[in-house]
């Protein structure tokens, strides 16, 4: 974190490249959503592992310090479904087959975390990359299939502004990075 910047919410997600987010926005502009729907904005497109919250500058050394110790199989994560979730009322896209690796890698990093004393969600994970939030109902969509290729994860950095949320990549870790 930047010296003299307040505390923000952190969290580890998969963070697609410009062309994979460009297909996913392309995806999510052809949904019809009904009225009051909020598409989130093609940048800040992504796949949550595990939300962190409001962390103190040692939590964020923790949070790093726990994902150096891991790296990532590369995986294609195919994204070809659009699910509706009424209660957080967000429409999302994600894969109708499951994706082994990535809840390996999700479910591993949740509970090394949990481990060093995070407190994670304990929902079971379910992929998803949000693309509407304040959504009232369940949308139309057209099919679509996104092969995204998924070779690192990292630490977010996100900060609420009246204009929308505002994500900083703070690090990345991928199958290459050194194992300190
Ligand atoms: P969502 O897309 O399902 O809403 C940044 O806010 C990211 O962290 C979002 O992708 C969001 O997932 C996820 N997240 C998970 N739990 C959260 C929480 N309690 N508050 C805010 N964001 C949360």
């Amino acid at each position: 974190m930047p010296e003299g910047e307040e505390p923000g919410r952190y969290f580890f997600a998969i963070w697609p490249e410009a062309q994979i987010r460009g297909r996913l926005d392309a995806w999510a502009r052809e949904i019809e959503t009904g009225t009051g729907a909020r598409r989130v904005a093609a940048d800040n497109l992504h796949m949550t592992l595990a939300f962190l919250g409001t962390l103190r500058e040692t939590q964020v050394t923790a949070a790093r310090k726990v994902a150096r110790g891991m790296a990532p199989e590369p995986a294609v994560l195919t994204l070809d479904r659009i699910g509706y979730w009424q209660r957080p009322r967000i429409i999302w896209a994600g894969s109708r087959d499951g994706c082994d690796l990535l809840c390996a890698l999700a479910e591993n990093l949740r509970e090394r975390l949990r481990r060093v004393g995070f407190r994670i969600d304990t929902r079971l994970f379910v992929p998803h990359v949000t693309l509407y939030r304040k959504a009232r109902r369940r949308p139309k969509w057209t099919s679509r299939r996104i092969e995204w290729p998924v070779n690192d994860f990292c630490l977010v950095h996100s900060r609420l502004l009246p204009e929308g949320a505002r994500y900083e990549i703070v690090e990345r870790w991928s199958a290459n990075s050194d194992v300190k």
